[in-house]
């Protein structure tokens, strides 16, 4: 009566009892590598059934569990077989596959390294590619490496909630149905909502801000992210999984009306000034972040394992306190390096990439913040820098020369907020209730925004974000 999930988890204590194993037929000579054994031993009659099987076939086979005359190999161990040996007795088969497969699961796990192996030696190996692999994704997802990496992903999300929780946030769930845009800008899928114009949303942004006005102090939300994208990259997707922070701070006073209980208006600067405001998020999300890679390694070895036999990569160096470096600085570096690059500009992916080298090669980390943006390729809603507002309270985090997250400190002054955002073209009157919310007191705060396909791609070294979004969307991708 007990269920076992997985073979490895097979122990002595069911010698003698009867099991059933679900397992697809991987191809007509063997039935799923860790049975192989097993079916050598079994009588012609059932080979028979066997042999007429087609693959990827649903098969359960019932039969008793005995411990071995001699101890199995090494491989054998292995595979998840343990000390035990089962017996056949009956075999089902559930559910029977269509003979001509769109893509051989054993063809579509094969590593790069040994497909120019089998070119080298004549006999060319079949290479699966994208198209055929996303269109046919629910046989693409069987392979190892693929299920492996689903497993990684679950494991950073439940790192993610694991941190914050103990750190006191709470989780939330905003909604995706909006009536204006959160992040601006064009990227975005309109909708009728029963006749009034709205989108879906491009971020929790607007909603995680007013949960903060609403007391909520310490906030965060895994859920969908859509963003309309006309172009193709290996990094966006039109619909992932964001996971977002929001929290409040403490805040520079200087700029605060200030009641004087005693202490020097100096002291207070001097102590803040060393300390800006926004520093704290930077604090949490390095922290933040060294948990998550620790743990992965930590729990995840076999499937990191898995994902390295297909698609190989080193582990992520990172430092145990995650390097900050300002916008300029970084900028600095890639003039050094003969690079030509806009000070007032965003970075490109060339520009991003390179800059990760060269952080690499001085600084041995391929995880690193860049803070200090200029306001000018920031979001309306962030907060500029108080001593020069051509720079804002910002930051972008990079793993392996790619950026996984944007964050910052949030203007909470309404008037300022709603100049913003005429400034940098968005119609104030579909965010107005957004606005509002500032006007009733709002406390300092900020957060963050990362988009989980790209934390496991960029973990795993993996060269496009499709690979990690179980059923992607893209700017030319609907289905499955
Ligand atoms: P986000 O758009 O959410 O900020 P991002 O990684 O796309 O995240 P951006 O600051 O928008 O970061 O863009 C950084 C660089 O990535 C751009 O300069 C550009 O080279 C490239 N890029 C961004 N969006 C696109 C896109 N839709 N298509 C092609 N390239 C893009
Ligand atoms: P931003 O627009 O930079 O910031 O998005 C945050 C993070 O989301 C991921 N991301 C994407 N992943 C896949 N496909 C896409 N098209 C895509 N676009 C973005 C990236 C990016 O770093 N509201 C702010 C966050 C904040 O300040 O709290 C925001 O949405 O990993």
């Amino acid at each position: 009566g007990k269920e076992l999930t997985d073979v490895s988890n097979l122990v002595e204590e069911i010698v003698g009892s009867e099991v059933s194993i679900r397992g697809r037929v991987h191809n007509h000579r063997l039935v799923a590598k860790t049975l192989f054994v097993i079916l050598r031993e079994i009588g012609t009659s059932m080979l028979k059934f066997v042999k007429q099987l087609s693959r990827e076939s649903v098969v359960e086979r019932i039969g008793l569990v005995s411990l071995p005359k001699k101890p199995l190999t090494a491989t054998s161990q292995q595979a998840g077989v343990s000390l035990l040996k089962y017996m056949s007795q009956k075999m089902y088969c559930l559910s029977r596959s269509l003979l001509n497969l769109p893509l051989v699961v054993e063809d579509a796990a094969r590593s790069e390294a040994d497909i120019e192996k089998s070119l080298k030696v004549g006999k060319p190996a079949a290479r699966v590619l994208q198209d055929t692999r996303l269109n046919n994704r629910f046989l693409d997802i069987r392979t190892p490496a693929n299920q492996a990496i689903f497993r990684i992903q679950c494991q950073v999300q439940i790192a993610f909630r694991e941190f914050l929780l103990s750190k006191g946030f709470l989780e939330i769930h905003t909604p995706k149905l909006m009536a204006g845009s959160s992040e601006g800008g064009s990227a975005v899928f309109r909708l009728d909502y029963k006749g009034q114009p709205a989108c879906l949303a491009q971020s929790p942004q607007l909603h995680k801000q007013m949960a903060i006005c609403g007391d909520m102090r310490r906030v965060f939300e895994v859920g969908p992210v859509f963003r309309a994208e006309d172009s193709f990259t290996h990094r966006h997707l039109c619909e992932f999984v964001g996971l977002d922070v929001e929290m409040e701070i403490r805040m520079h006073y200087s700029e605060v009306c200030m009641i004087d209980c005693g202490l020097s208006v100096n002291h207070i600067s001097s102590v803040l000034i060393i300390l800006p405001c926004f520093v704290q998020i930077m604090d949490l999300l390095g922290e933040l972040f060294s948990f998550i890679f620790t743990k992965i390694e930590e729990r995840c070895p076999k499937e990191l394992e898995s994902v390295r036999k297909q698609y190989p990569f080193q582990s992520l160096k990172f430092l145990p306190q995650t390097l900050r470096l300002t916008f300029a600085e970084g900028i600095q570096m890639l003039k050094e390096a003969g690079e030509e690059v806009d000070p007032l500009g965003d970075l490109n992916t060339e520009s991003e990439r390179k800059l990760g080298q060269l952080v690499l090669e001085k600084y041995k980390t391929e995880f690193y913040m860049l803070h200090r943006y200029p306001s000018a390729v920031r979001p309306f809603y962030t907060m500029p820098c108080e001593d020069d507002s051509n720079y804002s309270n910002s930051f972008d985090v990079f793993v392996r020369g790619e950026e996984i997250m944007s964050g910052a400190q949030r203007i909470h002054d309404p008037e300022l907020l709603e100049k913003r955002a005429r400034e940098c073209g968005i119609d104030v009157k579909t965010i107005s209730t957004y606005i509002d919310a500032f006007r009733y007191g709002a406390p300092p705060h900020g957060g963050f925004g990362v988009g989980l396909e790209r934390v496991v791609m960029l973990l795993c070294a993996l060269n496009n974000i499709r690979k990690t979004s179980l059923f992607p969307r893209d700017s030319q991708r609907l289905a499955p």
